[in-house]
């Protein structure tokens, strides 16, 4: 395999607080592939499938959906992506603790977590902004409110285990679209910091 596969980065961060964006900068500056767990699975509901049915309720009510189900998905866009590929950014996954144990057992172990915090203030604000266009089923207030309990409850202990083993990179995400990418620009040089 490839290089990608010694360089997978998991980013995280409440709903809204910018992991898309920060990733499609990131991918194209540094050649990285860049993998939304979310964008897996919407397209997956956009088929109509039985599955995607499934899905498509679990995400409107806010829920995680099962790891089976992410884990299948994000393998397979790994083994597609180019193998000049000088990384993976996995966006938005892991949701819940024994996803990422999941993950490193049968995939590769992460090189580190990129964690966007940001307050619920703006997450809000950003999301109902987005939701005037989005189209994303998820994207309205009552939706939301669901999204930052599950982060807060389910999502945050993946956080706080990978900072304790001193492998999580935390960045506020608050400040502007530049600001933050300048912030974030700094892990992805080499040599790090
Ligand atoms: N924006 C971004 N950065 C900004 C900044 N610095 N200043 C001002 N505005 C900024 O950004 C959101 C909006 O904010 C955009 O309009 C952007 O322009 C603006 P975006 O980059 O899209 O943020 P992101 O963190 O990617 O937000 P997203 O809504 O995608 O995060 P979620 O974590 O909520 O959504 P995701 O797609 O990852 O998951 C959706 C659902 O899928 C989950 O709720 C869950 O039900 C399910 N799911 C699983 O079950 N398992 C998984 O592994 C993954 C998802
Ligand atoms: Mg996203």
């Amino acid at each position: 395999k490839g290089p990608a596969w010694d360089n997978i980065v998991f980013v995280l961060g409440g709903p809204g607080c910018g992991k898309g964006t920060q990733c499609a900068r990131i991918s194209r500056d540094y050649n990285y592939t860049h993998l939304s767990a979310g964008d897996l699975l919407r397209d997956e509901v956009a088929t109509g499938s039985e599955l995607g049915k499934e899905l498509d309720s679990m995400m409107k009510e806010g829920k995680i959906v099962p790891m089976h189900v992410t884990i299948r998905l994000l393998s397979a866009a790994m083994e597609k992506a180019p193998e000049t590929a000088a990384g993976f950014l996995i966006d938005g996954f892991p949701r819940q603790l024994d996803q990422a144990v999941a993950f490193e057992q049968q995939i590769r172990a992460c090189k580190f977590v990129l964690y966007f915090s940001c307050s619920d203030a703006q997450l809000e604000k950003r999301l109902l902004k987005r939701g005037e266009t989005s189209g994303r089923a998820d994207d309205n207030i009552a939706t939301i409110k669901k999204r930052f309990r599950t982060f807060v409850e389910t999502s945050m202990p993946v956080i706080e285990a990978y900072a304790a083993k001193n492998k999580c990179v935390e960045i506020s995400s608050e400040p502007s679209v530049d600001e933050v990418y300048a912030a974030v620009k700094k892990h992805f040089e080499d040599p790090p910091p």
